[in-house]
C-alpha cells in the first residue's frame, strides 16, 4: 500500500517541491490527495488535465504540485480563464480549485453563470467558511453568529448554500462532501471527472488556524469531528424535520444528471456559421 502511494505520488506530483506551505492540520493536503486517488483510479495521465486556480490556501492545491499543466490566475476569475482553456482545448479534463472567498465571493458571478452554461468543467470548491490566507476574515460561507477578524460581534450575514445554488442553476453534478468523508469525496471526485458538463463538490475542509480560532477549535482532528457529529447524509433528510437539520452539513449527491454541454453547442454554431 506504501509502495503504491509512493508511485501515484511520483505520477502526479512534483515531490522535489515538497513539503506543501499549508499549516499544521489544514485540509488542502487531504483534498490534494484524494485527488490524485481519483485521477489514479480512472487512470487519468497528468498530461491530460488542466488545473486552473484562483487565490487563497485552496488555490495552492495543485498548484505547483500537480505534474500536470497548472494555471494560478488572479483572484475570484479562474472560472473565466477555464472556460477560455475548455474552449481552446476541449479534449484536456479542466479542473478548478478554489476557496470560498475566491469562487463564491469575488468569482461569485462567474461560478452560477458557469452552471447555467453546463460546460464542462470539474469545479472543486474549498469551503473553510472564511478567507483563510488573509487571516480569516467573513466569507459568504461563514455561519451566522461566528466571530471573525471582521466581524468581533459575530456575523450578522447568511451563509450560502452553495451546492444548493449551484445545483439550480443547472449543473450536470453536484455533492457535498468533508475532508472527513474521505473515501466518499474520492467517489464523488471520480464521479464529477467522467461527467460531461459542469460538475462541482462543495469540499467542507478545515482551517484550523483560522476558522479555528473563531470555534476554539484549533487542531484539524477537532474540526474532523466537529464535521462528522454535524454531517447528515442527504438520504436521511426527508424523515427530519427543519430543526433537525438546521446547522448541519448534508452530504451526498445532489444532483447527478445527463445534459446538454456548452461548448459542443458552441461548436455546433460555429459549424453552423460556417456552412452558410
Ligand atoms: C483582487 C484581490 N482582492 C483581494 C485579495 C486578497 N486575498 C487574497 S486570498 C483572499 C481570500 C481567500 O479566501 P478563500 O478563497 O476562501 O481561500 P482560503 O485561503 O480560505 O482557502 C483575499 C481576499 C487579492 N489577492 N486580490
Ligand atoms: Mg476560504
Amino acid at each position: 500500500m506504501i509502495d503504491k502511494q509512493q508511485e501515484r505520488m511520483e505520477r502526479y506530483l512534483r515531490l522535489n517541491i515538497f513539503p506543501t506551505t499549508f499549516c499544521p492540520g489544514c485540509g488542502c493536503g487531504s483534498i490534494l490527495n484524494a485527488f490524485i486517488h481519483a485521477l489514479d483510479d480512472l487512470d487519468i495521465p497528468p498530461e491530460e488535465v488542466v488545473t486552473v486556480t484562483g487565490i487563497g490556501c485552496s488555490s495552492w492545491i495543485p498548484s505547483p504540485y500537480f505534474k500536470g499543466d497548472v494555471l494560478h490566475t488572479t483572484h475570484g476569475r479562474s472560472i473565466a480563464f477555464a472556460t477560455g482553456v475548455k474552449i481552446v482545448k476541449p479534449d484536456m479534463r479542466v479542473v478548478v480549485f478554489g476557496g470560498d472567498g475566491d469562487l463564491i465571493g469575488i468569482g461569485g458571478n462567474h461560478l452560477i453563470h458557469a452552471a447555467r452554461r453546463n460546460i464542462d468543467l470539474t469545479v472543486f470548491l474549498v469551503n473553510n467558511f472564511v478567507y483563510g490566507m488573509t487571516g480569516g476574515q467573513v466569507s459568504p460561507t461563514t455561519p451566522y453568529n461566528i466571530q471573525t477578524t471582521t466581524t468581533p460581534y459575530g456575523n450578522v450575514e447568511n451563509p450560502f448554500s452553495i451546492a444548493e445554488v449551484i445545483a439550480s442553476s443547472g449543473a450536470s453534478y453536484v455533492a457535498r462532501w468533508t475532508t472527513y468523508h474521505i473515501f466518499q469525496l474520492v467517489r464523488a471526485m471520480k464521479e464529477a471527472l467522467q461527467k460531461k458538463g459542469f460538475s462541482f463538490i462543495e469540499i467542507i475542509s478545515q482551517c484550523p488556524m483560522n476558522y479555528g480560532r473563531a470555534v476554539k477549535l484549533r487542531s484539524g482532528p477537532k474540526l474532523l469531528k466537529l464535521f462528522r457529529e454535524k454531517s447528515i447524509n442527504i438520504k436521511e433528510v426527508e424523515n427530519l424535520t427543519e430543526e433537525e437539520t438546521r446547522d448541519k452539513f448534508i452530504v451526498g449527491t445532489l444532483v447527478n444528471r445527463d445534459k446538454e454541454e456548452f461548448t459542443e453547442r458552441l461548436r455546433d454554431a460555429i459549424r453552423r456559421a460556417e456552412e452558410r
